[in-house]
């Protein structure tokens, strides 16, 4: 192994980890080596008798906020001085960050070392998220209580991403997500399910046919529907993007048209119109 993937925890609850990443791919990857986690009880640079780690907010207000000596210990001992070259990047989980999306995602999993800092009770003193430089990280708009389910669901993200980690069925360049769609419909056996009300539902023709192009076109046509419908900030994105190549087919098919040729299209027949996914504009 030549590089391995290493981040770095500073948490109040480290038995939190590895916890869901301690099973399934991710699991094996860490037992291989894959990647490294180390997590940093933040409670072990506590500096007097009762240990403590938090203090009432000045200003007054609800709960206790995490102190800044403290943290600046823990994350000196963690990751090293904020001025150092190798110090890598140094994370704190909050709402009020950059929302964590494939390209962060991406970035982290180059990295050779990351470092996350979970925040607890109403977060940590401002100052020390400007001393030590701490870039905020945001999962999304809602709160938890401590910041440490965050950093699992980043550490997954970016577990999966490493060489070796997935199998070779699913590389990361081949998800639908890549290609800026989110993914088209599953099945599986049996061809033909009676759900528990007693109603048989069938697997889509197309998917049984053994014809793998019109398997793929209905596939992306899906993709397509199924962004346009939920996602119309995803679907206005890959429409711009593929707006150039449609009109390129478009007059293609007006040409052959006025030539008088049949338009035979692709022999897809499902791009559209035979499911419900509410309005689309
Ligand atoms: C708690 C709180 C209670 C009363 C009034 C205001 C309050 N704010 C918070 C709060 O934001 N607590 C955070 C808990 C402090 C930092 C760690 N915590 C956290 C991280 N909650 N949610 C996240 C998080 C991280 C990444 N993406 C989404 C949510």
């Amino acid at each position: 192994m030549v590089t391995v993937w290493t981040v770095r925890v500073l948490t109040l609850f480290p038995e939190m980890f590895p916890g869901p990443l301690g099973v399934s791919l991710a699991g094996k990857a860490l037992e291989n080596g894959v990647w490294a986690l180390e997590t940093v009880d933040i409670r072990g640079f506590a500096r007097d008798k009762h240990r403590s780690v938090d203090d009432t907010p000045f200003g007054g207000g609800p709960g206790m906020v995490m102190r800044p000596d403290v943290l600046e210990a823990a994350l000196v001992a963690a990751a090293g001085d904020p001025e150092s070259p190798e110090r890598g990047r140094v994370l704190y989980l909050s709402p009020r960050g950059r929302v964590l999306d494939r390209e962060l995602v991406r970035e982290l999993a180059a990295e050779p070392r990351v470092t996350l800092l979970c925040g607890r009770y109403e977060g940590v003193d401002e100052r020390v998220i400007e001393a030590q430089r701490l870039e905020e990280v945001s999962l999304g708009d809602f709160v938890l209580s401590g910041g440490e389910p965050a950093a699992l669901v980043l550490i997954d993200a970016c577990v999966r991403l490493l060489p070796g980690v997935m199998g070779n069925a699913e590389t990361a360049g081949e998800e639908s997500f890549e290609r800026g769609l989110l993914e088209y419909p599953h099945y599986t056996r049996p061809a033909l399910w009676t759900d528990g009300r007693g109603q048989t539902r069938a697997v889509p023709e197309v998917l049984l046919s053994g014809h793998h192009e019109k398997v793929d076109a209905w596939r992306l046509a899906e993709a397509e529907r199924i962004t346009r419908a939920r996602r119309p900030d995803l679907w206005s994105r890959y429409a711009e993007a593929h707006q150039a190549e449609w009109d390129r087919l478009a007059a293609r098919r007006s040409r052959r048209r006025r030539n008088g040729k049949v338009d035979g299209g692709t022999g897809d027949t499902v791009r559209s119109g035979d499911k419900s996914e509410g309005q689309v504009s």
